[in-house]
């Protein structure tokens, strides 16, 4: 497929364009950028909720000497205040000892409370990273229930088009998460990846381009609502995602369903929001669902905002290539490894092998 002529075939809008305003540097596209956010709040995700008044965690314990004596394994409660009320979810954190140099850190918005097969663990203190572990559902449930967890507080009426959907929710608990690490000065803040799969992949992607704080947004297997174009997908479409999952986006989102040709965006403008930070993007050969032509499609449609802050984004071939392959040579990584939909052992040494690079 050559990826030129694809996307002139899927006529998909252009943010240097479509606003109306000229973006010819990084200062007219960096006063774009509340633009772009305003318009995936109001159409797709909802409103993210504003920052807490406050933030504290509080240990509930703590293991040294863990992983062969390499690391500390903790768990913890972080309490946030929002509006006069307190809110709170639990997470963990593996951390390799501290010898002098500051520790690079992975927030993983995860699907399981105890970290599986999806998050190997020892491996990743290994390689001299800390991660920090967060389960979704101990924030809010994936369901239509706005009157859990975090959601209770944050929630919004669902009778406004705009309210604030569940990955929106989630994502907002993953900044919680960094206004704790930037207390701790043993961590690199230039080395802080956000890292999910899936919905969870969706949420990092979200995440990253709201908070400033991620450098290394790590987004596995997102697919449609995530990194994909929704144009001219060949899996899943925005009438599947929203009649499966309408209370992952805010009820506007439902008016593009069966209609993509008339959202006034593409999934590219999100990933656009996130330049010049790394996108660190994972997809799999058999993971059809999600899309992985219509990602690398999307993320191909970024290079030109990198451009503008005289960086280079994803250096790519006219075609894309057979899978497997791995394109980690400019500011944005690209892999598609063989197998199906999951974050794998090799999906967590790819994205370390290119924030190892930095
Ligand atoms: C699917 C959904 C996808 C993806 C996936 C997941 O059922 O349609 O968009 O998010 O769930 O999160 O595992």
């Amino acid at each position: 497929m050559n990826i030129k002529e694809r996307i002139k075939e899927l006529n998909v809008p252009s943010l240097f364009t479509s606003f109306g305003r000229p973006v010819s540097t990084k200062e007219d596209f960096e006063a774009l950028k509340p633009d772009i956010l305003d318009l995936f709040q109001r159409e797709e995700y909802g409103y993210m909720p504003k920052a807490p008044d406050s933030v504290r965690v509080e240990v509930i314990d703590e293991k040294k000497q863990f992983f062969a004596g390499k690391g500390k394994n903790a768990h913890y409660r972080l309490y946030a205040t929002y509006e006069g009320r307190e809110l709170s979810f639990p997470f963990s954190a593996a951390t390799p000892n501290y010898t002098g140099s500051k520790i690079p850190v992975f927030v993983n918005i995860a699907f399981d409370p105890t970290p599986n097969f999806r998050q190997p663990t020892t491996e990743i203190i290994d390689r001299g990273y800390a991660v920090f572990t967060v389960c979704y559902k101990d924030c809010t449930s994936d369901d239509g229930d706005f009157e859990n967890g975090v959601a209770k507080i944050l929630g919004m009426d669902r009778s406004d088009p705009h309210a604030t959907g569940k990955i929106a929710m989630w994502s907002w608990c993953v900044s919680r998460v960094i206004d704790y690490i930037y207390t701790l000065d043993i961590f690199d803040h230039d080395k802080l990846a956000v890292i999910g799969h899936s919905r969870l992949g969706k949420t990092t992607l979200l995440t990253a381009a709201f908070d400033e704080r991620v450098k290394f947004a790590c987004v596995n297997d997102s697919g449609n609502s995530g990194d994909a174009l929704s144009r001219g997908t060949a899996g899943e479409t925005i009438a599947d995602i929203t009649k499966r999952f309408p209370y992952w986006f805010c009820p506007a989102y439902q008016k593009y369903a069966g209609n993509e040709d008339s959202l006034p965006f593409d999934q590219h403008y999100l990933l656009s929001a996130v330049a010049p930070r790394a996108l660190v993007i994972g997809t799999a050969k058999d993971d059809l669902w999600a899309d992985p032509k219509n990602e690398f499609l999307a993320l191909t449609l970024t290079n030109d905002v990198y451009k503008l802050y005289g960086k280079v984004g994803l250096i790519h071939p006219e075609e894309i290539p057979e899978a497997p392959f791995k394109l980690q040579e400019g500011s944005i990584s690209f892999h598609t490894r063989l197998g199906n939909h999951c974050l794998s052992r090799e999906d967590w040494n790819n994205y370390m092998d290119f924030i190892d690079k930095f």
